[in-house]
């Protein structure tokens, strides 16, 4: 890493100190004159008020010149730290992050998608954030970032990870009932390991099944959806091909048992027919690619 480079945990944490050093500093020079100013006046050392001044050009300038530099220095090293925030190193990899509910996708220069954040030690990273739906935040605590993700714009933040580890990233921006669980990872990698995942191809890996699930990964639908059986906020993946289902279908309830034809049209317009127990959240997919929709068919019709 580029040892002149300020990392952004270095450029918040500065300014954190700095105010919190001087606020300790205040709050126990306050406190010390308080407790001895009431020791000296207590009534019984001073039972007459004795006759002051009342006015001290040079005790009325001190505590004003003196609070106004302290504060504009706390203005001027936070403004310092603003900028390193904002002004992304050059050589940094960009990574588009967008956040749907309620689930967090990426997406690299070279086209590969994930639901974790991969990224190399060392190296700078460029968020370019946006949302699907609705007002998100991509939040990594471990590197002092965060920043609305918006629908229809664009908005950015950068960090570098000093060293190898996995760090969490939530969503900082209530966006509905699943909210508290979009959370994601970051996985900090050596170079040569995150050049080994970087080109790696998500199709063919596993028992070729993998397209498919990455293609639910990818649109976001296993923030909801689990695959292994677990309820979340909506029903499981597993095993719901050929599942007995109630559904509500314009206010009236009706079974059905889940085929193919049913499952394109519950990705498709999601509240057509909705699931009896579960809320009416989940937003339609018309830009999903015919193929996409057919591998994902083809997943879910296997996933048992
Ligand atoms: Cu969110």
């Amino acid at each position: 890493m580029n040892p002149s480079l300020i990392t952004t945990t270095e450029a918040v944490d500065r300014v954190f100190l700095y105010i919190f050093g001087i606020s300790v500093i205040l709050l126990l020079a306050i406190t010390a004159v308080m407790v001895w100013f009431v020791i000296k006046y207590h009534r019984t050392r001073q039972p007459q008020p004795q006759p002051s001044p009342r006015y001290n050009l040079w005790l009325e300038t001190a505590w004003t010149v003196i609070p106004t530099l302290i504060v504009l220095s706390m203005f001027w090293y936070g403004w310092q730290g603003y900028t390193t925030l904002r002004d992304v190193p050059e050589n940094a990899l960009d990574v588009r992050v967008t956040g749907r509910k309620w689930v967090w996708s990426f997406t690299y220069p070279n086209g590969r998608t994930s639901d974790i954040l991969v990224v190399p030690v060392g190296r700078p990273i460029r968020l370019d954030i946006t949302s699907e739906d609705v007002l998100h935040s991509f939040f990594i605590p471990a590197f002092r970032i965060k920043r609305d993700a918006v629908p229809g714009m664009h908005t950015f933040e950068w960090f570098v990870a000093s060293e190898p580890g996995t760090y969490d990233a939530f969503c900082a921006e209530y966006c509905g009932v699943g909210h508290a669980k979009m959370i994601t990872t970051v996985a900090a990698k050596p170079d040569q390991d995150f050049e080994e995942w970087y080109e790696q191809e998500p199709s063919g890996e596993a028992d070729g099944h993998e397209e498919g699930r990455q293609l639910l990964a990818s649109h976001g639908c296993t923030g909801c959806h689990s695959l292994d059986g677990a309820k979340m906020v909506g029903p499981t993946l597993l095993g719901i091909f050929g599942r007995e289902v109630t559904v509500t279908t314009n206010g009236v309830e009706r079974s059905l048992t889940v085929d193919r034809e049913y499952l394109e049209r519950s990705i498709l317009r999601p509240r057509v027919d909705l699931v009896k127990g579960y809320p009416p959240v989940m937003p339609p997919n018309a830009g999903l690619s015919p193929e996409d929709l057919e591998e994902i068919v083809e997943y879910l019709q296997e996933l048992r």
